[in-house]
C-alpha cells in the first residue's frame, strides 16, 4: 500500500491518520487469531497476559509480545503491508519495536489521556497503530485523539499522563471504528479512551514501529519492561499493565 501525499501531510500536519488496512475476509482470520491468542496459558518467558478486575470478574485486558509464537501476526505486523505503512509515515525502514493486543472487554477500563513517548524507552519516535478487531464506538471506548500536538512531550502529572489542567483545553476527537480499519498515530499524539460500556468486546491491536537505523530495540523493549514491573512487585506496589499509569482499570495478577 502506497500512501499519497495527501495521506502523508495529513499525517504529519495532524499526527494521525485513518486507513482501510484489512479485507473482511483478513478481519475475520484476525479475530479468530486474537481468540486464539486470548485462550493460551500463562507461560513463563514467553507471552505476557495481564488482567484486570471488571464488574464481571477478572478478565484479560492485554496481550505482549505474541509475534514470536504467532506466524499469521508476525507476518502482518512485521513483514507485511503494516510495516510498509509505517515506514512511509517514519520515512526510513521500519521495525517492529512491540506489540499488544488491548482487548477492553464488555466492562474493560478505558485509559488516561497520554502521550505514548514517555513510555517507550531508547528513542523519541515511534508510530502505532491501532487495529480495530471488533468495530470500536462510543460506548465501548474508541480511541480519541487530539490533532497537531504530537511535536513535543507535555507536562505530566505524577502517574506519568497529561497534566489534567491542560487535558481540559484540548479538542478532543473521538474516532471510531469499523473492524479491519487501522488509525495511524505518533507516539507524542496525545490520546485517551473511555471504558467499554456496551456488552460487546472492543478488541484492538497495537503495533509499534521505529526507524530501523536507530536499531532493533524489541527485545530491550521487553527486557526492560519486566525489569521495571519485577521492581514494582519487590517494592509491593500495585500490578502494572505500562511503564506509565495510563490504565484506569484495576490490573490483577
Ligand atoms: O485501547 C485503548 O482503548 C487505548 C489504549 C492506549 O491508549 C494504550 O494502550 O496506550
Amino acid at each position: 500500500m502506497n500512501l499519497s501525499a495527501e495521506q502523508l501531510e495529513h499525517f504529519n500536519y495532524r499526527g494521525w491518520l485513518l486507513v482501510d488496512t484489512l479485507s473482511s475476509e483478513e478481519t475475520s482470520e484476525v479475530q479468530k487469531w486474537v481468540a486464539d491468542i486470548a485462550s493460551w496459558a500463562d507461560e513463563d518467558g514467553k507471552w505476557l497476559h495481564y488482567r484486570e478486575l471488571t464488574e464481571y470478574g477478572p478478565k484479560l485486558c492485554r496481550t505482549e509480545n505474541f509475534t514470536p509464537f504467532h506466524s499469521g501476526m508476525h507476518q502482518l505486523l512485521c513483514g507485511g503491508q503494516m510495516a510498509v505503512v509505517a515506514s512511509q509515515l517514519l520515512g526510513s525502514e521500519a521495525v517492529l519495536y512491540k506489540e499488544k493486543i488491548n482487548y477492553k472487554l464488555a466492562g474493560g477500563a478505558g485509559y488516561s489521556p497520554h502521550q505514548d513517548a514517555p513510555a517507550y524507552r531508547f528513542i523519541e519516535t515511534h508510530i502505532s497503530c491501532m487495529v480495530a478487531v471488533d468495530d470500536a464506538t462510543e460506548e465501548n471506548g474508541c480511541l480519541e485523539v487530539v490533532s497537531g500536538l504530537h511535536h513535543e512531550i507535555l507536562p505530566m502529572d505524577t502517574k506519568g499522563c497529561i497534566d489534567p489542567t491542560l487535558v481540559a483545553t484540548f479538542h478532543w476527537m473521538k474516532v471510531q471504528l469499523r473492524a479491519g480499519q487501522t488509525l495511524w498515530f505518533h507516539s507524542r499524539t496525545p490520546h485517551r479512551s473511555g471504558a467499554n460500556h456496551s456488552q460487546k468486546d472492543r478488541r484492538a491491536l497495537y503495533p509499534t514501529y521505529n526507524a530501523l537505523r536507530e536499531g532493533d530495540l524489541r527485545s530491550r523493549y521487553y527486557e526492560q519492561k519486566l525489569k521495571e514491573f519485577a521492581e514494582s512487585k519487590e517494592n509491593n506496589e500495585s500490578v502494572r499493565v505500562s511503564l506509565i499509569g495510563d490504565f484506569e482499570g484495576k490490573p490483577v495478577r
